[in-house]
């Protein structure tokens, strides 16, 4: 922290997850919870106490691989932060890789620690789902889910880091792992090209536009709790029938998706 500090980093991620938990018989969960919680809050206490202007990422991951980590997912993460003594110092660093380990939606989490004001710092690489950590090249492997989480960050303007955390191939040699470090880097860009590509095509907006029309004649129980809203909420004769007449082209919407990243749009 003293040198990241001195090196004028405002973010220092936190990875904090190394080996795992192989067993559970020797220690309480309850107590290693704890000493997380206190560690950080000794952290911050340090980093408040020296006027360093820096932020702690935490990057959660599920396994290592084959020991548990305590606060496995962006979420159980978002979870710890609300329980520390200064949480507005703490953010998280989620990493493509680690939600897929687990079968998350990567970009779901993103944006729930975007909505919390807590992605500080991110981590790009690619993953399938159900296996170990392949920190592959970003987008080698899942580009529609790559293409979403892409699409996400620009869309809500991102400002932070785009930190590519992934490794080349054990075949690659320094030319090939320039290459590796280049495709991750044209991947993003491409897809940030493709965001904006799917933003102005007239045909995939004229199908949000049809799939968000909204009649307004519920506007009134939407939003806040009031007594007269769940009154009329309840006073409400949903039609099983015309609500199922109702058009939702989410397979059209989907496909032009795909023919978009497949570059025959
Ligand atoms: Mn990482």
């Amino acid at each position: 922290m003293d040198d990241a500090a001195e090196l004028g980093a405002k973010v220092f991620v936190f990875w904090g997850g190394r080996e795992g938990v192989e067993t559970d018989a020797p220690k309480s969960a309850l107590d290693s919870i704890k000493h997380t919680r206190d560690a950080l809050n000794f952290f911050c206490e340090y980093v408040i106490d020296n006027g360093y202007d820096l932020k702690l990422a935490l990057e959660p991951k599920p396994n290592e691989p084959r020991g548990d980590l305590y606060f496995p997912t962006v979420g159980s993460m978002l979870a710890l932060i609300a329980t520390l003594d200064h949480p507005e110092r703490v953010g998280v660093n989620p990493e493509v890789a680690h939600e897929h380990m687990a079968g998350l939606n990567f970009m779901h989490a993103v944006a729930q620690a975007w909505d919390a004001g807590k992605l500080f710092h991110i981590d790009l690489n690619d993953q399938l789902f159900g296996r170990y950590d392949q920190d592959f090249r970003f987008g080698a492997v899942m580009i529609k889910q790559a293409f979403h989480l892409v699409k996400f960050l620009e869309d809500v303007g991102y400002s932070g880091s785009r930190h590519f955390d992934a490794h080349a191939y054990r075949t690659a040699d320094t030319a090939d792992v320039k290459a590796f470090a280049k495709g991750c880097m044209r991947t993003y860009l491409i897809l940030k090209e493709k965001a904006a590509q799917f933003n102005a095509d007239a045909e995939i907006q004229a199908l949000l536009a049809e799939i968000h029309a909204d009649s307004g004649d519920q506007a009134d129980v939407l939003g806040r709790y009031s007594r007269e809203a769940a009154a009329k909420l309840k006073a409400i004769n949903y039609d099983r029938a015309a609500l199922a007449k109702r058009s939702l082209p989410y397979e059209r919407l989907d496909q032009l998706t795909v023919e978009l990243l497949l570059g025959v749009r």
